[in-house]
């Protein structure tokens, strides 16, 4: 946390100018990417706090690329981002979960590619429970003259320079990384300004919350089966039984793991065999943000950041939070496999 008495405020556009001049050679263009990130940040919160007294809220009948039911909220924040990316000539590519193709801009030239989750947790907008959006960017790999190639879109997370959240709950706040830890800003709707509230936040290594969705109990593996029975057991020296949270609001979930520790886990099962959560959008960004904060996010064995791609909107099982936590999941999962 940082310790407010006797500092001056810090705004998200400050500190992003005072990380950028730390590296002299900066073109500035990363920092300008993730600005308007936050301006669409603050359009779509100020949509998601108004949504119950406008005619915003709820499905509009059509389904996105996975077969979900999209809610209109779903496709204001993904024109919104979209649309401030197109902003500057920065982004040439956005691949989105509400889009089946790439969104190619109109910028050929920019140099930064941007996955999105523009609306995550939507399930939960009719009942006033926390949202968020997930971003992930990747650097172009093709040169400018041959035009965007298949490498470009797929890269495994590892090649992220960039990624976060911004979660609308009993506040907003935007978390992000740009590989040098993890920095927290809360949105101040007095003034439409994110501030500085936590800068380098680390994940304690390890807790006592687990945070899965247990209706699916008698899909899983016997590995995961195991496990959470060993957070129910008491064991005063290890504080079990932990205990159980689960929103089903992703930003959310992994936002309270990240501040008081603990795991969050969505794994393959009988209903998704390859997980449910989208590898480039949902779980590469918030494992990058995860691990820069100290802790760890695997696929139920190896790193979810190592995972090469082989599609824009592919699935991936999930075990991310505080080291000892997966650490000790994955035990449990390489002993009954
Ligand atoms: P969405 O992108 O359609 O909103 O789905 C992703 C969400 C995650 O935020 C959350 O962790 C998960 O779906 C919850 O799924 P379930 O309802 O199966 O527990
Ligand atoms: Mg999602």
């Amino acid at each position: 946390m940082v310790d407010r008495r006797n500092k001056r405020v810090i705004t998200l556009e400050e500190y992003i100018i005072q990380a950028q001049n730390k590296f002299p050679g900066a073109t500035g263009e990363l920092s300008q990417l993730l600005r308007d990130i936050g301006l669409a940040a603050k359009i779509i919160s100020r949509e998601v706090n108004k949504a119950g007294i406008t005619n915003i809220l709820g499905e509009d009948g059509s389904t996105n690329v996975h077969g979900e039911t999209v809610k209109k909220l779903d496709l204001f924040a993904d024109k919104q981002l979209i649309s401030s990316l197109n902003r500057s000539n920065i982004t040439c590519m956005v691949i989105s979960e509400e889009n089946d193709g790439i969104v190619e801009l109109d910028n050929e030239g920019g140099k930064y590619i941007v996955y999105l989750d523009p609306l995550d947790g939507s399930s939960n907008i009719d009942v006033n429970v926390s949202i968020g959006s997930i971003f992930s960017i990747y650097m172009r790999q093709s040169d400018i003259d041959e035009g965007l190639s298949k490498a470009d879109a797929l890269q495994p997370g590892l090649k992220q320079v960039a990624a976060g959240y911004v979660l609308y709950g009993s506040s907003t706040l935007m978390a992000y990384t740009t590989g040098l830890g993890v920095s927290v800003f809360t949105l101040d709707p007095s003034i439409g300004e994110f501030i500085l509230s936590d800068d380098d936040i680390k994940i304690p290594e390890t807790g006592t919350i687990y945070s899965v969705n247990e209706g699916s109990y008698n899909s899983w593996d016997l590995g995961l089966k195991k496990y959470i029975k060993y957070c129910q057991v008491e064991d005063p020296q290890t504080n079990r039984p932990y205990k159980a949270r689960y929103i089903g609001s992703m930003v959310a979930d992994v936002h309270r793991t990240l501040i008081t520790g603990g795991i969050f886990i969505y794994p393959h099962s009988s209903q998704y065999p390859s997980g449910k959560l989208r590898l480039m959008y949902e779980c590469n960004p918030l494992s990058f943000l995860i691990e820069q904060a100290g802790g760890m996010a695997i696929d139920g064995e190896g790193r979810i950041l190592e995972i090469k791609p082989n599609a824009i909107h592919q699935r991936t099982p999930i075990y991310i939070g505080s080291r000892q936590n997966v650490l000790k999941v994955r035990e449990f999962i390489r002993e009954y496999s």
